[in-house]
């Protein structure tokens, strides 16, 4: 069985709504992220890079275990196990599958998570990186809603792993100040794909353990801080 090294956060979402879309049995290992599981010599074996999600399916390819990090590579890996599913087979449709799912990775991801840095933990609040990211998050949201004005789903026609990628980010508009009304075919792309059932399934693997409110100090100094977490 697959086991998926994780955490209820956008990245870590992803995988679970992957592998309940796909039907794939796995078991949830929980990395405290803000307790610093990421810095486990366990974790360490699978992902140097210290975040997760991280992926071990002892059944890989060869029939030899396989150990991934990198939430794009997994869900590619995910998608090929199943024969392909989730990823249009034509390939121009596959091709704007692999282009959303990098837009994703590249640049939704990275980018808002810089403006919840600056705009929602930073102690220091820094008007000019709060301005830069509160831009560029607007700027891939228009990116988004022209795409999703041309086409139903990233890819195209087709619900595919970019719009897995990219749905855990764009939900929760208000944490990024974003309201759906300037976004007509975002929100409704975001509603068709927050009715379906694996989604609303993916969504609440360990969100008992959301935080709610404020970090915590010592949140702050494993995620952000200078101590033996983040010299390693
Ligand atoms: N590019 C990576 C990003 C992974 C990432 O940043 N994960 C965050 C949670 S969403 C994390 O593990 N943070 C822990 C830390 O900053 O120490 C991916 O898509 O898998």
């Amino acid at each position: 069985m697959i086991e998926a090294w994780t955490w209820p956060t956008p990245n870590g979402h992803k995988i679970h709504i992957a592998l309940e879309e796909l039907g794939l049995p796995y078991k949830v290992v929980p990395i405290n992220i803000g307790k610093g599981e990421q810095f486990t010599p366990e974790f360490l074996a699978i992902t140097p890079n210290h975040r997760i999600p991280a992926i071990v399916d002892p059944d890989g390819p060869g029939g030899k275990a396989l150990r991934l990090f990198e939430s794009g590579a997994i869900l590619i890996y995910l998608s090929e196990k199943t024969g392909g599913k989730l990823i249009p087979t034509d390939p121009a449709g596959r091709y704007a599958c692999l282009q959303w799912l990098m837009f994703q990775m590249g640049g939704v991801g990275p980018m808002f998570g810089q403006y919840n840095h600056f705009a929602n933990y930073a102690v220091e609040k820094l008007p000019y990186a709060i301005e830069r990211y509160t831009n560029e998050v607007k700027r891939l949201h228009r990116v988004l809603e022209t795409r999703l004005a041309e086409a139903p789903y990233l890819a195209g026609a087709e619900y595919s792993i970019a719009d897995i990628a990219t749905f855990p980010w764009v939900r929760n508009p208000d944490r990024r100040g974003i309201d759906f009304a300037d976004y007509p075919h975002i929100r409704r792309w975001h509603d068709a794909i927050a009715a379906r059932p694996a989604v609303q399934r993916g969504v609440e693997v360990l969100s008992e353990n959301q935080r709610r409110g404020a970090m915590s100090a010592e949140e702050r100094e494993i995620l952000f801080g200078k101590t033996q977490f983040s010299k390693r």
